[in-house]
């Protein structure tokens, strides 16, 4: 992971340039080296995605008409997300510490990374670009029931964190909206957006043998472990946006303790109480752990 000049998140000596950790996009200053790897990166997603994203995406992508050719300017594509939705995309330099992530989303602008991952970087980057964040996030943003959802999450971001559970939490996150799978008439579907800005995890996620599909479950999840640095071993289901909408009505409180006393499970566990769609082989993790 590179930090940028502005210092990649909370602990850097050097100060952000505002309170919030907006930047200007500096729309102008994009060169057309870096326009091309957009370019590269949307044709082929929107080539791959139809028929394995979910309808819910596909549409958002449609509705939104984000440029295809060049990195979309955040003050035109937040002037079209805003009449949907009520979102509007802002611009920081990379990851951005927790408080100030959940502050954003509480009030419906979404925090993009301003800058592009290189030529030689297209299919794997830990820190979140505007390709990610921009082709996987805003489509989905533009669906209502997931932007009230990713509202209620920053909410929530902010008591878990007061409460001291945000490791559960985040887990809810990186489960549903970087991660999700959704059971649709015609099978599973992509709508998390770490899967959908991925070629290779696109293919992995819905194709491959290797990974669990298991039924969302709240405690389940929020006990769940997650890897960073690679494809996960386990993929959670749910089978509509209303299901993860009524997770903002719930009291945390209560399933935190319970999740406390629990032990933590590894990514790729099944669990007695699991509704296991698919038990995966694991084969993709356990060959990597061998020459780990
Ligand atoms: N900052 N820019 C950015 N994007 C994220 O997705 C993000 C972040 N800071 C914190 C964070 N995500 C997560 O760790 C929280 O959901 C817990
Ligand atoms: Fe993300």
């Amino acid at each position: 992971m590179e930090s940028t000049k502005h210092g990649a998140a909370a602990g850097n000596a050097e100060p952000p340039i505002s309170g919030d950790w907006t930047i200007d996009q500096g729309w102008e200053s994009y060169t057309a080296e870096e326009h091309a790897v957009w370019k590269t990166l949307y044709e082929r997603q929107s080539k791959l995605l139809p028929g394995r994203a979910c309808d819910e995406f596909i549409r958002g992508m449609r509705d939104l008409a984000m440029d295809t050719d060049r990195i979309p300017d955040f003050r035109r594509l937040s002037d079209v997300l805003g009449m949907r939705t009520g979102w509007r995309v802002v611009a920081v330099p990379g990851l951005v510490p927790d408080e100030v992530f959940f502050d954003h989303l509480a009030n419906r602008r979404f925090p993009a990374g301003q800058f592009i991952r290189r030529p030689d970087q297209l299919d794997y980057l830990e820190e979140p670009d505007v390709f990610h964040d921009v082709f996987g996030h805003v489509p989905m943003l533009a669906h209502p029931v997931f932007a009230d959802y990713m509202e209620a999450y920053g909410k929530g971001g902010l008591r878990a964190q007061g409460m001291g559970v945000l490791a559960n939490l985040a887990r809810v996150y990186w489960y549903t909206v970087e991660f999700g799978l959704i059971r649709s008439g015609n099978g599973l579907g992509i709508y998390g957006s770490g899967i959908a800005s991925s070629y290779t995890e696109t293919i992995f996620a819905l194709e491959d043998p290797s990974p669990n599909r298991i039924r969302f479950d709240l405690e389940r999840v929020m006990r769940t472990l997650y890897r960073i640095d690679d494809f996960q071993e386990t993929y959670f289901v749910i089978d509509s946006f209303d299901e993860l909408l009524t997770l903002a009505d719930i009291d945390f409180g209560p399933i935190y303790q319970r999740v406390a006393a629990l032990p933590d499970l590894e990514p790729g566990t099944i669990d007695p109480g699991d509704e296991v769609l698919d038990k995966g082989t694991g084969a993709y993790h356990s060959a990597r752990r061998r020459v780990a």
